[in-house]
């Protein structure tokens, strides 16, 4: 029998669990340590844990620590309400008296709301080894403790800790554009995971899951449904529900948002007109805000798209977007609430340069929205294309909140199909100098509040979540998801550190392998870059559903959903010229930035197409002429991904076979489909170069018309 129960104790707790991975506990794997030396490290910060409060949120923490252990040591842990010893885990108030005896002489000031200090120390008795975790808010316990967690399962020396931590940003944002039909408008991972048919009765153990994933990287706010909203989202019965996801979010610190589609008053209020100035509707926001704050009292505020792409807002009676933003605005103010209003606008009839757009409609305005609105700017002026250059809107609206909205669901970057890590784009955009008001102001300065002290600051990422079991469709997805709240929380960490974190928690600690998945990691995105859209092109995919190449997509309703009309290819040249000589949407960058790239011996190659017409045969930096670096390039975009396949299949054995597996399959398409770009990109931009394709770069696979004939009616991610 005690033979029986050590086979068993082996098989459970030694052995690798390599086999029946799925990727659905995402980063928060604990897997067990199997190194002594850090086991023995580790094991007197889990003897007991001090854990004075027992909510909610308390009891969070109580299951999560629990759950490492369990994974991570194979034991659960003794919780004390009553402060007996000061060994292991001490998790305390700021406002605990016991405090001096812990942390003697040490400055807790500036800790704010949501930030912890996290430090390893001696017991009161001088010996024992303890971890001290402090905050204002069990929420900054919380995230601590998900810190701490961090690091065991990093395998940091644990014994020199001493690290204070406050978010940079305070609304740490998830948009989902999911629909209440449970389909995901740009979505690639399945369907919707809010269950809206059994809500509010039934609380899938899966938004638990969800909220944990959260927390731990410091995300707090979720705005739950599509930007293209549906009223019905406000009506009682589906409040209710909200009410009940808020409730399952509330331990984590996360609060829910809703969007609100601007003509609901008409929609579900019964009332003729959703005029942002008509009495009616202001009264009809205010009861419908009142309505939300009774049941969600800790409710975020509306998200609203409006006057873009369709959809209703204030200027369809006339009014402008402040008259709309601030009628919302004033309805969720004696509640504490938001109204984030989104930049991503242009309108259906002005044919001036989409790129020009917003800062044409939104720079008058600046000073003119009331204080709790928050405008919400895409990383760049068109629309989420695989590369873009910071979007002029930042710097520009010194006295109104402007904040980031990125895309994690790779609608232009291969949808859940290709390995892109989306950190080191974030951080190109973050860290691009607006030179407003003087040089160094950084967008991430501009959107934490430092340049203009914004009252509200705030980072969105457009969630690529869905039901696949992974969360995610492809393995590495989770990682952009973990990459946005990590930089929402702290936009100095490096993507490359960000990485380390994600490979290490989700895959393994393995040195060797680690090194060689951050290095697919960190150059997956120049490749998505050159293999679809090199040298400053964009939005050349194809119509509706984004998919694969179309640059010679020319039949939309509008001239700027064509891809002709972004890529201008002609005898001459390629690029849209957005110089004086053309749109001039330069003029919309401080100084510095026009000069740099109004020139084309100064603008650096990455953005020549999105502002210059550039001769085919313009001599670039680096020596070659641009016909040549471009088909290069798109070559260099396979070439990296024909690398990451082989970097992939070495690492095998230290990565559990499912996900293995899947990421090779799914590295297989992505390098296809590189192919596929260049090929009819190349064949295509041919016709108008007339250059041969240089040695070096392979020769298309088919003849333009093949890839112009292929079509595909039920690309995913299309449905409203
Ligand atoms: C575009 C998407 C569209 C969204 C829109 C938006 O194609 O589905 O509704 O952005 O952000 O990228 O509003």
């Amino acid at each position: 029998m005690r033979q029986f129960v050590i086979i068993l104790y082996v098989i459970v707790f030694i052995s690798k669990p390599v086999l029946a991975e799925n990727g659905y506990d995402l980063w928060l794997r604990y897997p067990q340590i199997t190194s002594n030396a850090y086991r023995q490290m580790a094991e007197p910060y889990f003897e007991k844990v001090f854990l004075p409060f027992n909510t909610q949120t308390g009891e969070a923490i109580r299951q999560e620590l629990n759950r490492a252990a369990l994974g991570m040591l194979g034991h659960q842990l003794v919780f004390e309400e009553k402060n007996a010893g000061g060994r292991g885990l001490v998790l305390l108030l700021t406002s605990d008296k016991s405090i001096p005896k812990f942390l003697p002489g040490t400055s807790l000031e500036g800790l704010g709301k949501e930030g912890f200090l996290i430090k390893s120390t001696k017991g009161p008795d001088g010996k024992s080894k303890c971890m001290v975790i402090v905050a204002n808010s069990e929420i900054g316990i919380l995230y601590g403790v998900f810190e701490f967690l961090r690091k065991v399962a990093m395998q940091a020396a644990l014994s020199d800790i001493n690290d204070r931590q406050v978010p940079k940003i305070g609304l740490r944002m998830l948009n989902h554009w999911d629909n209440l039909t449970m389909t995901v408008e740009r979505g690639y991972a399945g369907q919707s995971i809010w269950k809206w048919h059994t809500l509010p009765g039934y609380i899938d153990q899966r938004y638990i899951d969800y909220a944990r994933a959260n927390a731990s990287i410091g995300i707090n706010a979720v705005a739950l449904t599509n930007v293209n909203a549906n009223a019905t989202v406000l009506t009682e019965p589906y409040l209710q529900k909200v009410k009940a996801l808020a409730d399952a979010f509330r331990p984590y610190g996360i609060r829910v948002f809703l969007t609100a589609r601007f003509s609901a008053p008409i929609e579900i209020g019964k009332l003729k007109t959703a005029d942002p100035l008509d009495e009616n509707v202001k009264k009809w926001w205010a009861d419908k805000s009142r309505e939300i704050y009774t049941l969600i009292p800790d409710f975020g505020g509306f998200l609203v798209k409006a006057n873009s792409e369709g959809q209703p807002g204030p200027q369809n009676y006339g009014r402008n977007h402040h008259d709309g933003a601030n009628m919302m605005a004033s309805a969720v103010k004696p509640f504490g609430g938001v109204v984030i209003w989104r930049a991503f606008v242009y309108s259906s009839e002005t044919p001036e340069d989409r790129f020009k757009q917003p800062y044409t409609e939104f720079v008058p305005l600046d000073g003119k929205f009331s204080d709790n609105v928050i405008l919400q700017v895409k990383n760049g002026p068109i629309d989420f294309q695989p590369r873009e250059p910071f979007h002029p809107l930042f710097g520009a609206m010194p006295k109104t909140p402007t904040m980031m909205e990125f895309q994690l669901t790779q609608e232009y970057l291969g949808f859940a199909t290709h390995l892109v890590y989306l950190a080191p784009m974030f951080k190109e955009v973050l860290e691009a100098d607006t030179y407003r008001p003087q040089k160094g102001s950084t967008v991430a300065k501009v959107i934490d509040g430092s340049s203009y002290g914004y009252r509200h600051t705030g980072m969105a990422g457009v969630a690529n979540i869905g039901s696949d079991i992974n969360w995610t469709g492809h393995p590495f997805a989770q990682a952009n998801w973990y990459a946005l709240g990590r930089l929402a929380w702290n936009h100095s960490l490096g993507s490359e550190q960000i990485a380390r974190e994600w490979i290490e928690q989700t895959f393994t600690t393995d040195p060797a392998s680690v090194h060689t998945i951050l290095n697919m990691m960190t150059g997956s995105h120049e490749a998505v870059v050159n293999y679809m859209t090199p040298l400053g092109l964009h939005h050349i995919m194809g119509y509706g559903h984004h998919y694969g190449p179309a640059p010679w997509y020319n039949k939309a309703a509008r001239e700027d959903w064509n891809c002709t009309y972004f890529h201008k290819a002609d005898e001459k040249g390629i690029g849209f010229d957005r110089t004086a000589t053309g749109t001039n949407a330069l003029a919309q960058y401080a100084g510095p930035v026009q000069q740099q790239w109004n020139n084309l011996q100064t603008i650096d190659n990455k953005w020549l197409a999105w502002f210059h017409h550039v001769p085919w045969n313009y001599q670039i930096k680096g020596g070659t002429s641009f016909w040549d670096k471009l088909c290069l390039s798109y070559q260099q975009g396979i070439d990296t991904v024909s690398a990451m396949q082989r970097q992939w299949t070495s690492v095998k054995k230290n990565v559990n076979e499912q996900q293995f597996r899947q990421v090779e399959m799914l590295l297989g398409i992505q390098q296809k489909e590189a192919v596929w770009w260049k090929d009819a990109c190349l064949t295509y931009f041919q016709t108008f170069s007339k250059m041969p394709i240089p040695a070096g770069v392979q020769q298309p696979q088919h003849d333009l018309d093949y890839y112009k004939s292929l079509s595909f009616p039920y690309a995913p991610g299309n449905s409203h």
